[in-house]
């Protein structure tokens, strides 16, 4: 999430869902209005801190400058963001996820050293213009069916309506921005996701 995704406090925001038991945070400070520069650091600083609180990794879309300098504990990018190989170079051991909208785009990036995949979008999302067609949770068993066993996390259009479906299909986890963010009880929203992913794994 970032600063425009909520429809509260970011820093509220953060600390309800990982209350709740969100376990990984990605911060993603994008779209009109968005923090700059110092602004940004500050707020990504003062996550990572909530983050630390709860043990949660905390990692930075895109920016790898950023997530250099404060230390996180890892990034995230997108097809477009550079070379899956020279961003793993550049952080080391840090976390990395890697957009795929393919079944190539995963091998290619599993090749480079992602640590997990993000893949979407699961289903129509508002949250992001720039998004491929929808691809559907039949994605990820495709991926499944072809050997891909990396760590799939689905993205886009999730909530806890149809979060079951992205599991069925052979994801580990769902990633999420409205639906938590843009809730007016964010602590709520993460509890009734983490309810579903809990019955859904037994
Ligand atoms: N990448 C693919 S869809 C998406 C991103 C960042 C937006 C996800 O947001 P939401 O609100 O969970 O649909
Ligand atoms: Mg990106």
């Amino acid at each position: 999430m970032g600063s425009v995704n909520c429809a509260t406090d970011p820093l509220k925001v953060v600390q309800d869902a990982l209350s709740e038991g969100v376990t990984m945070l990605q911060f993603r400070e994008k779209g009109s209005g968005c923090l700059q520069g110092a602004h940004a650091e500050k707020l990504a600083r003062d996550l990572q801190s909530v983050c630390a609180e709860y043990n949660v990794p905390f990692i930075i879309n895109d920016d790898i400058e950023l997530a250099l300098k404060i230390d996180a504990d890892g990034v995230h990018i997108g097809q477009e963001d550079g070379e899956p190989a020279m961003v793993r170079k550049r952080i080391g051991n840090k976390i990395l996820g890697v957009s795929a909208h393919s079944v190539s785009e995963a091998a290619a990036a599993i090749d480079a050293g992602a640590d997990y995949l993000g893949v979407g979008p699961m289903f129509p999302t508002s949250t992001k213009s720039d998004t491929r067609p929808v691809s559907g949770p039949a994605l990820i068993q495709k991926m499944r069916q072809l050997g891909i066993d990396h760590p799939l996390v689905g993205i886009g259009g999730i909530t806890p309506d149809n979060a079951i479906e992205v599991l069925r299909a052979g994801a580990d986890g769902v990633a999420v921005i409205s639906c938590i963010s843009s809730s007016p009880d964010p602590g709520a929203a993460a509890e009734r996701m983490k309810n579903v992913l809990l019955e859904a794994r037994c």
